[in-house]
């Protein structure tokens, strides 16, 4: 991946709560999802593997009709990875790779320096380390000081805490600890979820990401529930400003957001 597909991505956000306001020129970006589970394309419900949807098996396809609906950016989840704490599917991520040019965050299974090393080197544009993030803080400062915006940290939320291990579990951590944790390590951005909203269109948690982001000075991204046109209204709305962006699945696979204009809606906040 050319250097400046990265930088494009990175984002200054003021220390100081009122120099949030720098962001607010730069569109909120919607970043389509990649759900992979068995080398398919699909969509959970809160989590759970049992009751996964399966959307496209050909997630290349699936990419490359994100990249022609005019998206800039791809979000990618090995769930199989998550849950294993290895990559699983590989191969879809690297058929993804091979069809798209925009760039690509991944996460789920990335655990140690050898695999964010492995995924970067073949083009990811940034890595997604949630369960290692819980588990090993210097591994994450580590790895942002040698790929300086290339590291992402994901902060999967239940009542609070931090969930771990395909969600299977939850630490004692809070989402504002665990934030706080990175907040000189370079990391690129914070992708929150919300677990309770995740997969069933019941809304983005937008007070709960707004807290968070203003508790940080790493951009945040909105991830968990994004249903219909009002939660793009809502983050084409100045608040909002302060987001990086939002994640969207199902409600991108079942037509209840049209791509088109949910992207110009959003471009003329
Ligand atoms: O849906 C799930 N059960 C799930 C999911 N979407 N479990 C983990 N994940 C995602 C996280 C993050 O992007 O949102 O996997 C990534 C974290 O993986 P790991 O292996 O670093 O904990």
């Amino acid at each position: 991946m050319p250097t400046n597909t990265v930088m494009r991505l990175q984002r200054t956000k003021g220390k100081h709560p009122s120099l949030h306001h720098a962001q607010s020129e730069k569109p909120v970006i919607l970043f389509p999802a990649i759900d992979l589970k068995d080398g398919a394309c699909v969509r959970l419900k809160l989590g759970d593997m049992a009751a996964a949807t399966v959307f496209n098996d050909d997630p290349a396809a699936q990419a490359l009709a994100f990249e022609r609906q005019g998206f800039r950016y791809l979000h990618i989840v090995d769930l199989n990875g998550a849950f294993a704490g290895r990559p699983v599917n590989a191969p879809a991520v690297e058929a993804i790779l091979k069809a798209i040019t925009m760039p690509c965050q991944l996460g789920g299974g990335i655990r140690d320096m050898a695999t964010v090393e492995m995924w970067l080197a073949k083009g990811i544009g940034r890595v997604i380390l949630g369960t290692v993030a819980v588990r090993n803080p210097a591994l994450v400062r580590e790895a942002c000081g040698k790929f300086p915006g290339r590291i992402v940290v994901g902060i999967d939320a239940k009542g609070g805490r931090v969930a771990t291990e395909g969600w299977a579990e939850t630490s004692e951590l809070t989402v504002i600890d665990m934030a706080r944790r990175f907040e000189d390590a370079g990391v690129a951005a914070i992708i929150y979820t919300d677990i309770d909203r995740d997969g069933v269109l019941a809304g983005l948690n937008l007070p709960s990401t707004l807290a968070l982001a203003r508790a940080t000075s790493i951009p945040v991204i909105a991830s968990g529930g994004l249903a219909s046109m009002a939660d793009i209204d809502a983050l084409a709305s100045p608040e909002c400003a302060i987001l990086e962006g939002a994640i969207s699945g199902r409600a991108l696979y079942d037509g209840r957001i049209d791509p088109a204009a949910a992207l110009a809606r959003l471009a003329r906040r």
